[in-house]
C-alpha cells in the first residue's frame, strides 16, 4: 500500500482486486509515491480496460486461467466422457431446383439480416503487412475483399427490397470487428473509399481488446519486457465478437429494427456470397437457430469437422471440432481407423469453414444469460516435462465457432455443406507455405483464392449453359493451379444462380484465354463467343445484349516470384500479374435498350 501513493478511490478498488487475485508481483518493483506516478496512473488506466472489456473482468478472467491451465497441466481432453457422431445437416448441391428455391427464400430474408465481419487478425502467416481486407480478390478488376463484400450486401439489399414491393427500403447493417491492429487502416479504406457505395451509417466498427499474457500456471500476469508499468497483451481471438456485440448494445438495436438473422464471416473468403443465398434460405427454412456453413472434407485434412457430441451425462452439442482432436477423439471412442473417408469418398464429418448463421433472438438470449462469454482455451508452451514454466508468455483464446458450446441440448443447430469450389477459397497462407502443402490439399494462398474466383464463375457460367474452355494448369510461386478464362462479374450482375441463368442467353462459348468483366444490372449475354477480353460497363437504366464474336489479344499472365522485391508484396504473393494487351471495352452511360453485335 504505501507504495501505491495517490491513487483515486477506482484505482485503489483494482489495485485490491489484483493482490487478491494473486497478482502483488505487479507491484513488487515499484518505488514510492511521487516517483513514476504518471506511469503508475496509466498502468492502471490499463488495468481498468482490461477489467471492463472482459466479461466478468479481471476476476473472471485470473480464475478461468488458473483452471484452464490447471487442466492443461494435468493433460485433461476437453472431451472426455463425450462420443462423436455425424450430425444431420443439409446437403446441397448448385443449381438444382432446391438450390435455386432456397436461394430465393435467402434473398428474401436477407432484408433482416445484419453482417458482422471479423477482421481484427493480422494476416502474419500470409505475409502481407497491410490489412486483409485490402487485398484484391482477383487482380482482374483489382477490387479489394471489404469492397466485394460491401458490393455484394448491396446487391442482397438491393434484391431482397425488390422482392418485398411495397414494404420499405432494407438496409442491411454491417459490422466490422477490428483489433488495434487493423482499426486505423480500416477505417482509412473505408472513408477513402465513401465505404465503397455503402451509406457509413449502416457500418459499425467495434475493436476488440487484447487480453493480459499469463506467464505461469498460477495465472500470474506477465508485465511488458518493455514497460514495467504495462501488463504485456495478445490477441483473445475472433471468438471475442460475440462479447462485443453484446456490450455495444447493436444486438438489442437490431432486435427493435426486426433484425432476424445474424451472418458471421471472415476476412479473406471471395466466394462466400455466392453460398449466402441459399445457406440463408436453409437457416430459414429449417428454422436453425445455427447454421455452420461447410464444404466436404477429406479425412484428416486441416480443418474442423463439425460433429455432434453426446456426453455420458446426457448432454450433446453440435460443434466444430480441430481436426487434430477428431481423430483421437473417434479412436478413443470405438473407432480404431479413426478419421476416415466414407463411400463418398470424402469424411462424414463436414469442414468447418467458419461462416456462421445466427438467428437473433436465440442468440441474445443465450447472450443475456453469458454476456457473450464462450469457451476459452489455453496453449502453453512448456519449458520442460514437469510443465512448470513456459517457455514464453501466454494467454486465453477463444473461437467465435464456440458459441455453440453453452447452448441447451434443445437449440436447433445444424450445418449447410456447399461444394468448396462455390463457397471457401480463404487466402491465409504465404507463397513459401503453401508450395509445401501435400498435392492435392488446398494452398489457401492469395494465387489459389484468385484462381478459384475465375473457377467457380466458369463454372457458374458453364451450368447456365455457356460453353467455357477447359482450364489448363500452370505453376505460380511453386503451387499448381488451374487457370480458368478470367470471369468476374459485380455481385449485382449475378448475386444468385437465377440471375446469370436469365442473363446468359442462347448458347455462349468463352475460351480459356479470354477474360469478361460485367459490370452493370441488366447485361445480357446472347450467343456470343468470346476469345479474348471484353469488359461491359452498363449503367442500370441502360439494358445492353451482347451477341456475336470477339476476338482479341487479349490479357494474359506473366509469371513474376514473389521474393522479387521491386514487385508490390499484393502482387507478389499471386505469383502472376496481369499484362493488359488488348481489350474490347463497352460504356453504356445512358438509358435505353442497346445491342451490341460484334
Ligand atoms: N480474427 C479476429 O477478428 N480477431 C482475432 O483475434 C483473430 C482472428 P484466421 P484461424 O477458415 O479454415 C479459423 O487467423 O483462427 C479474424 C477457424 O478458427 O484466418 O486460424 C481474422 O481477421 C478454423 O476453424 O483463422 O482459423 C479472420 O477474419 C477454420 O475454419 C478470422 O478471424 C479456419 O478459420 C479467422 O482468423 C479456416
Amino acid at each position: 500500500r504505501k507504495n501505491l501513493g495517490v491513487l483515486s478511490s477506482e484505482e485503489i478498488e483494482l489495485a485490491k482486486m489484483l493482490l487478491h487475485e494473486g497478482q502483488k508481483h505487479l507491484f513488487d518493483h515499484w518505488p514510492e509515491p511521487g516517483v513514476d506516478d504518471g506511469r503508475k496512473k496509466s498502468f492502471f488506466d490499463q488495468v481498468a480496460r482490461l477489467n471492463s472489456s472482459y466479461p466478468g473482468g479481471l476476476v473472471s478472467y485470473i480464475q478461468n486461467a488458473k483452471r484452464l491451465l490447471a487442466d492443461s497441466k494435468a493433460g485433461k481432453n476437453p472431451y472426455d466422457g463425450f462420443t462423436p457422431s455425424v450430425p444431420s445437416g443439409e446437403v446441397l448441391k448448385f443449381g438444382d431446383d432446391d438450390f435455386i428455391m432456397l436461394e430465393e427464400v435467402g434473398v428474401r430474408e436477407a432484408r433482416k439480416a445484419a453482417f458482422v465481419l471479423v477482421a481484427g487478425g493480422l494476416g502474419e502467416r500470409l505475409g502481407y503487412k497491410g490489412i486483409k481486407l485490402s487485398l484484391p480478390v482477383e487482380t482482374t478488376t483489382g477490387k479489394c475483399f471489404i469492397q466485394h463484400y460491401i458490393e455484394s450486401i448491396l446487391a442482397l439489399q438491393e434484391a431482397s427490397s425488390r422482392q418485398a414491393q411495397g414494404q420499405c427500403k432494407a438496409e442491411i447493417p454491417l459490422v466490422i470487428m477490428t483489433s488495434d491492429d487493423t482499426h486505423s487502416p480500416t477505417v482509412d479504406l473505408l472513408e477513402s473509399n465513401n465505404y465503397f457505395g455503402m451509406k457509413s451509417t449502416q457500418v459499425t466498427l467495434l475493436k476488440q481488446e487484447k487480453v493480459a499474457c499469463l506467464d505461469d500456471n498460477d495465472a500470474r500476469l506477465a508485465l511488458d519486457p518493455n514497460d514495467k508499468y504495462k501488463i504485456q497483451t495478445k490477441p483473445h481471438g475472433h471468438g471475442d465478437v460475440h462479447a462485443l456485440l453484446y456490450s455495444s448494445g447493436i444486438l438489442e438495436i437490431w432486435r427493435s429494427a426486426g433484425i432476424k438473422w445474424v451472418l458471421f464471416f471472415q476476412d479473406t473468403n471471395g466466394l462466400l456470397f455466392k453460398a449466402i443465398p441459399a445457406s440463408l434460405g436453409v437457416s430459414a427454412t429449417k428454422g436453425y437457430h445455427v447454421n455452420s456453413l461447410a464444404v466436404p472434407r477429406k479425412a484428416k485434412e486441416a480443418i474442423g469437422g463439425i460433429t455432434k457430441l453426446t456426453h455420458t451425462d446426457g448432454r450433446s452439442m453440435v460443434i466444430n471440432v480441430e481436426y487434430n482432436q477428431l481423430d483421437p477423439l473417434l479412436r478413443a471412442t470405438g473407432h480404431p481407423d479413426g478419421d476416415v473417408n466414407c463411400d463418398t469418398g470424402f469424411s462424414p464429418f463436414p469442414g468447418n469453414i467458419n461462416q456462421l448463421i445466427l438467428e437473433l433472438e436465440p442468440y441474445f438470449e443465450e447472450l443475456s444469460k453469458t454476456r457473450g462469454a464462450i469457451s476459452e482455451f489455453v496453449n502453453p508452451k512448456y519449458k520442460g516435462s514437469t510443465k512448470t514454466s513456459f517457455k514464453s508468455s501466454t494467454r486465453l483464446e477463444c473461437m467465435m465457432q464456440d458459441y455453440p458450446k453453452t447452448l441447451s441440448p434443445s437449440a436447433r443447430v445444424g450445418f449447410t455443406v456447399m461444394d468448396t469450389w462455390l463457397a471457401y477459397a480463404p487466402v491465409k497462407n504465404n507463397p513459401e507455405d503453401a508450395a509445401k502443402v501435400p498435392k492435392g490439399n488446398p494452398y489457401h494462398s492469395a494465387t489459389s483464392g484468385e484462381m478459384a474466383i475465375y473457377r467457380a464463375n466458369s463454372l457458374i457460367l458453364k451450368k447456365a449453359g455457356a460453353q467455357m474452355a477447359d482450364p489448363i494448369t500452370d505453376v505460380f510461386n511453386g503451387q499448381e493451379v488451374e487457370v480458368w478464362p478470367r470471369i468476374t462479374w459485380s455481385p449485382r450482375w449475378g448475386l444468385t444462380f437465377s440471375d446469370v441463368k436469365r442473363k446468359v442467353e442462347a448458347e455462349c462459348s468463352v475460351s480459356q484465354i479470354s477474360t469478361l468483366v460485367i459490370n452493370g444490372q441488366n447485361v445480357f449475354l446472347d450467343s456470343l463467343s468470346l476469345d479474348g477480353t471484353l469488359i461491359v460497363n452498363a449503367i442500370d437504366e441502360a439494358e445492353v445484349k451482347v451477341t456475336g464474336s470477339v476476338q482479341n489479344k487479349g490479357w494474359v499472365l506473366e509469371h513474376i516470384d514473389y521474393k522479387d522485391t521491386s514487385i508490390p508484396e499484393k502482387t507478389g504473393i499471386r505469383g502472376f500479374r496481369i499484362q493488359k494487351i488488348e481489350q474490347l471495352e463497352l460504356n453504356y452511360t445512358e438509358p435505353g435498350n442497346f445491342c451490341f453485335k460484334s
